[in-house]
């Protein structure tokens, strides 16, 4: 199957260029996507384009993955109302790598059609101002400028000749890239359509030859929960910052209305596995099966098998309270954002005191009261006796004790003896 009809089965083509159809039908292409580093790491929007390159090698053509080390030093106003804040030269060089090494693993650099990695600070660090002006700068007439979106939208705003200059650099970088490796077509989110068309553009003007671009629509969640970066709720694909058990309980947490259109755009299944996967959610939602797939399948993707199988580990015991075939590593990764604190030494501690000292109850007779109820559970099995005491044999692993209260108020002891 052709790589258009499977982006278009994915809900991945939001806008393309005239042309790119026929195009394809001519034979393997060159392409590249974009990846600004203005955080420590990618997250999952910047790895829809980054999953969008590997679709197009998988089908045979080559993908080049840029990493932004000099526009990264500007900031794109694509798709923001404010002027970015500058980050130092130190730190975008320190980002730029960690993104070069986390975008290769969705490439293969071997093969018939291998992919690259390149990074703009290689030919924008040279560009010299005049040189910039003169033979691009000719080429922007203001008010093609004025008239993108991402210009266009900042105006009552604000917008500094800083970004205001951002899609001239982009614009060059598609040029270069079509003068050093024969780069046809740029992708990306579809807030990267006006910078993406000013490459194609400046292409034409500057060497008469065609290029191409073709945009994905944003991604969306129909609950409107928010993931961007700005919001504080991003889903990064470094596991440091989004532990793989974070990353999957995200995927498995997604709405049914959005399970299907997630499993089109994040995994590589096929479409008739993907059809029977839609039927189960019309049968059987109950079941959540589309989403523990979607889950396991892009949790594979970016953080590989042994990531994904504590994380399903975790989620299974966490589902059954079987939580002793949790090794030390998944309690602390299964736990990492529960409230916890720290037991020195070997006596026995109190069940009551412990449910106080973690909040997990008000009051001591507010625990006694939820021992009573039967609402307490220690590493998922239900306490009932109020005068219980825990000895160090209790923990789990030798060194957790995990408490809940009710379903989900979870703390968590680590016992250092
Ligand atoms: C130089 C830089 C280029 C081509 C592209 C770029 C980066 C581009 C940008 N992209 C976003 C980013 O880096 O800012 N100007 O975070 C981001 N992208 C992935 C998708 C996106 C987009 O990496 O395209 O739409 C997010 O989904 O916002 O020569």
């Amino acid at each position: 199957m052709d790589i258009l009809t499977d982006l278009n089965y994915r809900g991945l083509v939001f806008q393309v260029t005239e042309g790119l159809e026929d195009r394809l039908q001519k034979g393997p292409i060159t392409l590249y996507s974009g990846f600004d580093p203005t955080a420590e790491s990618l997250t999952i929007g910047n790895l829809i384009p980054a999953l969008v390159l590997r679709r197009f090698q998988l089908a045979g053509h080559r993908p080049i993955g840029l990493v932004g080390g000099g526009t990264g030093l500007i900031g794109d106003p694509s798709g923001r109302d404010e002027e970015r804040k500058l980050n130092t030269a130190d730190v975008v060089e320190a980002w730029t790598a960690g993104m070069r090494s986390q975008l290769e693993r969705f490439l293969d650099f071997n093969g018939a059609n291998p992919a690259r990695i390149v990074s703009n600070h290689d030919w924008l660090f040279e560009l010299r101002a005049i040189d910039l002006l003169r033979d691009v700068g000719k080429h922007f007439p203001l008010s093609y400028m004025l008239a993108k979106e991402s210009v266009s939208a900042r105006m009552e705003g604000g917008i500094s000749y800083t970004e205001f200059s951002y899609m001239v650099l982009q614009a060059y970088d598609f040029l270069e890239l079509r003068r050093s490796y024969d780069c046809e077509l740029q992708i990306g989110g579809s807030d990267q359509w006006g910078n993406i068309t000013a490459g194609t553009e400046l292409i034409r003007r500057e060497t008469g030859k065609t290029a191409f671009g073709l945009t994905n629509a944003l991604l969306e969640r129909s609950d409107g929960k928010k993931f961007s970066k700005s919001e504080g709720s991003a889903i990064w694909l470094d596991e440091k910052l989004t532990s793989p058990y974070q990353f999957y309980q995200w995927f498995v947490n997604v709405p049914d209305a959005d399970a299907v259109s997630f499993l089109k755009i994040f995994t590589f299944l096929s479409h008739e596995d993907i059809d029977e996967l839609a039927r189960g959610v019309e049968r059987a939602p109950e079941k959540r099966e589309a989403q523990r797939v979607l889950a396991e399948e892009t949790t594979r993707i970016v953080h590989g098998d042994e990531a994904t199988q504590r994380a399903t580990n975790i989620s299974e015991a966490l589902f059954s309270g079987d939580l002793k075939r949790l090794s030390e590593r998944e309690v602390e990764e299964g736990f990492s954002d529960v409230p916890s604190h720290t037991l020195q030494g070997e006596s026995d501690v109190g069940l009551i005191d412990l449910l106080v000292d973690g909040k997990l109850s008000q009051s001591k007779r507010q625990a006694r009261e939820d021992v009573n109820n039967g609402a307490i559970y220690i590493n998922g099995e239900r306490v009932t006796a109020v005068e219980t005491e825990l000895t160090p044999g209790d923990a789990l692993c030798g060194k957790f004790l995990v408490m809940r209260r009710g379903k989900r108020n979870y703390f968590l002891v680590r016992w250092d003896r």
